[in-house]
This record gives structure tokens, sequence and C-alpha cells, in this order.
């Protein structure tokens, strides 16, 4: 075979390659909405993170460009420009041309190859209209252009570097918008992402700007690693020993790190991170955690005759009851399972994390014996509610049966039965609740109304949160029962529409009610059957146009750009209650002009802190919060 046709070969594998990745691009990086354009930051991050674990980067640069385009910025080792062998191409190209080229160059001994990242930056590449690739590497800068994941141009030395010891990768790509259904990055869900991974790996300094305008900036570097994780997740709460316990420990290559708190919460968070990766589903370093604090808590309560009166084991609830844990491994071969691969398999991982925990907490308690105790009588309270709750849901769940579970008779029901069509309005306020009623297209949307705030749930046990009024109407309304009794399967709606006011408390309102959800009833955010209706601040008319808008940016555009600054007539609706039933009709509730925004929970550190800081005690975080997180999207992307 001559050198050409050789090299003519090398070519249709690699275009194979990349096309392959164009065609199906949901196989790669999971889907092409908001999550897969976000994941492609994520992907060029997660190399350099390789990097700085491998001991060679500790600064990360991330640009939101006010043209679309995003960078990443690391003084890693850079990517290698010499020559591939096997390609008879500069390394560099390679990696961002050949699937998987990536892993062949080093031994990384903790390659995040878990879930969807680790697909590699020529992943990236495939899906980009453009990208530039910088590297300062061997006393020189260089530099490449790719279209669709193709050179443009060949590796070119830029120019000498006068320090020569300076290297580094830069990385600045513009996704297609053939590919992807929108080119908008999301500062907070790149904030979030980004925090995380500073804080799972400490030392690391990330650094994100938003250059577009109103811009925003932040740094993430934490000296603390997880601990930190642990005491930012407890910002507002209140810790029942000073210091988070923590420690690491390492077995077969694989590193086990724990950090944790008590607090007086009712709910405990507990968040685990394998190879940097959210295992949302769980897996064997979970379970290990679980079982081992369970068990080791129990011996020493026993040890230490804590238990009091009360005469059986503490569970695994009782004694993670407050309780908020960050537990990370690193793993030089992860096996990632599950529905949405965030579930660590490897089953050596159980062991060594147990013992971990074992030998972590027996250390610990023996030298913080005031720590210990605070942890043990936390349990115990919580093992002695668990059993008065008990026996109230058993009366509860007779008294049920006594008087049948007919529907609340503020419910306004509609005529279809079936749920995939059927819809729920939980209505705010009586007033609001009679418009919608007349408003309402009977065959399928019900109506809710329901008077007053809602208990808050974060502040109070099960037991309690059903003796609420208001909240057995929305629970009976559903169908779907609570707790343990909770079936998805019977849920009468799939649609559950929260319609509050556009205004502070109405967003208070949806909180209250999303906490519900998000505490008791998770299958159904999970589901995607949850929205939050969107009812329009202003109504302008003009020329016999009406345009419904929902902000004030939103008003001033309208104003100037349709109505040449002079509008016929502004209408401010200052709550649902005012809009008589043909506009909430029009506004709010007819499906083929109302904005519905679907509830989803993307990130459960987030949704945790979001929902503690907004339902908790403490009042400046919580106003810092909503300063910050004022607009209407944030509200409902928890
Ligand atoms: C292949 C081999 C080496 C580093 C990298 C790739 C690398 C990739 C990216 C992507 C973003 N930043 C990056 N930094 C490094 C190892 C190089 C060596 O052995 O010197």
């Amino acid at each position: 075979m001559s050198q050409e046709s050789e090299y003519g070969a090398g070519q249709i594998q690699v275009l194979e390659g990349l096309q392959a990745v164009r065609k199906r691009p949901a196989m790669y990086i999971g889907s092409t909405d908001a999550r897969g354009l976000h994941h492609l930051v994520f992907e060029v991050v997660d190399n350099s993170i390789d990097e700085a674990l491998a001991g060679y980067c500790d600064a990360i640069e991330v640009t939101v460009h006010d043209d679309g385009t995003v960078s990443v910025a690391d003084d890693g080792r850079g990517i290698p420009v010499d020559t591939h062998d096997e390609y008879d191409k500069p390394a560099v190209e390679v990696i961002l041309t050949v699937l998987h080229a990536g892993g062949k160059f080093d031994n990384k001994s903790y390659q995040v190859s878990g879930g969807l990242h680790g697909v590699g930056v020529s992943v990236v590449n495939a899906l980009s209209e453009h990208l530039e690739v910088e590297v300062r590497r061997d006393g020189a800068v260089w530099h490449q252009e790719f279209a669709q994941g193709e050179p443009a141009g060949p590796l070119e030395r830029v120019r000498d570097l006068e320090d020569d010891e300076s290297t580094g990768t830069a990385i600045r790509f513009r996704p297609d918008t053939d590919i992807f259904e929108t080119d908008e990055f999301s500062y907070s869900t790149l904030e979030s992402r980004l925090r995380e991974l500073a804080f799972l790996n400490s030392g690391v300094c990330i650094e994100l700007t938003d250059e577009r305008e109103g811009g925003d900036a932040d740094t993430f570097e934490y000296e603390g690693g997880i601990r930190e994780f642990v005491e930012y997740l407890n910002e507002t709460k209140t810790p029942l020993h000073e210091e988070v316990i923590y420690f690491e420990d390492e077995d077969q290559n694989i590193q086990v790190e724990v950090a944790m708190q008590a607090t007086d919460e009712l709910q405990g968070s507990i968040h685990a991170f394998a190879n940097n990766i959210n295992t949302r589903e769980g897996g064997t370093h979970l379970t290990g955690f679980k079982t081992a604090l369970t068990r080791y808590v129990n011996d020493y309560a026993d040890d230490n005759d804590l238990l009091g009166d009360l005469d059986e084991n503490l569970t695994g609830e009782d004694v993670r009851e407050g309780l908020t844990a960050v537990v990370s491994v690193k793993h030089p071969d992860p096996q990632f399972e599950g529905q949405t691969k965030t579930k660590l398999g490897n089953s050596e991982v159980r062991g060594i994390v147990e013992s971990a925990i074992h030998d972590g907490l027996a250390t610990y308690f023996e030298e913080n014996p005031r720590t210990a105790e605070a942890i043990v009588s936390k349990a115990v309270e919580a093992a002695k509610a668990r059993k008065a709750a008990k026996k109230a849901e058993e009366l509860t769940r007779r008294k049920n049966a006594l008087e049948s579970t007919a529907l609340p008779g503020k419910l306004a029901d509609c005529q279809t039965r079936d749920p995939t069509e059927a819809e729920l309005f939980v209505v705010e306020g009586d007033s609001a609740g009679g418009s919608a009623k007349q408003a309402r297209d009977r065959e399928f949307q019900a109506i809710l109304p329901l008077f007053g705030k809602v208990l808050n749930v974060e502040k109070h046990r099960l037991d309690k949160v059903l003796e609420n009024d208001k909240i057995r109407h929305f629970i009976t309304a559903l169908g779907t029962g609570i707790g343990e009794e909770f079936d998805i399967e019977d849920a009468r709606y799939h649609k559950i529409i929260i319609m509050s006011d556009a205004d502070v408390d109405g967003a208070h309102i949806r909180t209250l009610y999303l906490t519900l959800l998000y505490r008791y009833m998770k299958p159904l955010l999970e589901a995607g059957y949850v929205y939050a209706a969107q009812p329009p601040l202003y109504r302008i008319r003009h020329r016999g146009e009406t345009y419904d808008v929902m902000t004030e940016a939103e008003r001033e555009r309208v104003v100037a750009e349709e109505c040449d600054g002079e509008p016929d007539q502004i209408q401010r609706f200052k709550g649902l209650g005012e809009m008589n039933p043909e506009q909430l009709w029009d506004t709010t509730m007819n499906p083929e002009n109302r904005i519905l925004k679907q509830v989803t929970i993307e990130d459960a550190a987030a949704a945790d802190k979001m929902f503690s800081v907004l339902m908790g005690d403490a009042v400046e975080p919580r106003k810092q919060f909503i300063k910050e997180h004022a607009s209407e999207a944030d509200w409902v992307d928890i």
C-alpha cells in the first residue's frame, strides 16, 4: 500500500468517528438540550481537573464570552504537540479529532471516565461549529482551529515563550446550533457544577467569568475540600457540633474521603461522588457508608450506655436524621450503572468504604467524645419520634378508612379520568380560585383553591405535616398518598400546576409546595409532572395588538420596540385575583398561549441548599439568596 492510501484510510476512520458523534450526539453527551450544551463545558473542564489530580495543574479559568463562545484555560502540562506516530500528525490534532484518543496518551491514575463524562474533548470538537486550541508547551505557544470537528488549518507554532516553564491548554468553542436546541449558557448551572468540582478537588482554583451583558464572576477555591462542602451545605442550619468530621483512607488504589456534620434538622442530606461524578443513584460507596455508620453508631451507643430507655436499635434513618455528609471516592476503573449511569457498581468499594468509616469514626469518637454523644443523642431522639409518628400514622390510616377518601369539597375536578390529559391547578387565594373555576376548560382542568400559607414542611415531622388540612386536601386531590404509602401510579393528574402571583409572596408559596413535593413526593418532580404557572406582570395594548409580558426588562423591550416608546395602554396585574376569568384563561391557563415552567431537579445539593435557605430560620442568607436569584427562572430550576 502506498503512503497516500494509508493516509486516506486513516482519514476515513477519523471521519467515521466524528460523523457518528454528530449523527447521534445524545449517545455521547446524553442530550442536545441545555443539559447537553453545558456538558460540553464540563467535558473540557474534566480534562483540566484530570491534570490537577495528576498534580500538574492548579488553576482553571472558564469564561462565557459575549459572542456565544466559551473558553476553558488551564495551567496543566498542555496537550502534547509532538508528532503522533500512528497518525503522523501532531498529538493535539489526534486528541481533538479521534474518538477516545485522550486516554491512550498517558497513564492517568484517576481518569474521570464514568457516566456521561470522559468521552473526550474530540466529542466537544465534533459538536462545535468552531473550536480553537492554544497550547503552551515545549517553550512555545501553539495554535490550531477546527470546524465541526475537522481541522480548519494545521497546528502552528505561534511564538516562542519568554518563560520556558509556562505550560497550559486553552480551548475556546462555539457549540453547533445545528446540533443543540439552545445556545444559551446558564451562569447558575456552570456555577454550581464548578463550585462542586472545587470542593471535590481541594486546592484547585476555578474561576468563572461571564462576559455577557450584566455578567458575573466567581472564584472557587477550597483548601478544606469536602469539609468546606459540608460547611457550605450547613451554612443556614444549626450544627450540633462545631467541627466537621473528616477522614480519608486509601486501599487498593481506591481513595475514600468522608466529611460529615450533624444538625438539628429533620432532613438528612448525603451526597455521594465517584471520580467527581455525582452518583445520584447511589451505589456501593453509599451503601458502605450507610451500613458502617449505622453499625458503628449503634455499637458506640451500646458500649457507652447512651440508649437510655430506648428498647431497640437505632435504624439507619434515625442515625442519618439531620446529618449532612459528603462521601467521595476516586477509583482507577469505576463502573457506572443504573438508568442515568450514576450508580457506582464496583463491589470491592463497599468493604473498603465500610472499613474506612469504621476506623475513621472509631478514632474520631475516641478523640471527640462530646461530638459522639451529640450524634448519638440526636439519633435517639429521632428513634423516639419515629415510634411516636408510627402510632400517629396508624391512627390517621384508621381514621381515613372510616372517613373514606372522598375528594376535598373545594376541589373543582375535571371531567376526564385520563391522568395523562388531566391538569390540576393549585391556586392561591379564594378569589383567584373563583376566577380560575370560571375560566377553566372543565373537560381536563381541575382547580384546587387553597387559602393562606401552607405549613412549612421543612420544620415538621410527617405526623405534624399530615395534621394540616390544606396539605391533606392537596394530597387527596393528587391521589398518590404520601411517604411510605406514596404511589405515582395513582396520580390523578400528570400536570400539577402551582399557580401563584408573580411576586415575592407568590414565589414563597410556590416554594412551600415545591418543598412538600421534594421532601415527600419526589417521584412527581422526577417524572416531570410538576409545573409553575407563569402569570404575566403587564398587559400592553398597542394598535390592536396585545402583549403579555413577564418581566420589567420585557416590558421595556416591548414598549421600545413594538410601541415606539408610547403604548396605547399598559395594565399592571397586581395579582391573579385581579384578573377577570377571561384574562386569567388567556394569559395563564389556555394551553394555546400560556407559559408553563416545568420544575426539574437537576442538582440535589443545590435543591437541598435552596430549600433549607428558603425555608430555614436564618434570615440573612435568605435575603442574600433572594437577591441573587431574583429571576423567575432560578426559582424553579431547583
Ligand atoms: C493528553 C496527554 C497529556 C495531557 C493532556 C492530553 C491534556 C488534555 C487537556 C485538555 C484540557 N486540558 C488538558 N491538559 C492536558 C499528558 C501530557 C504529558 O504527559 O506531558
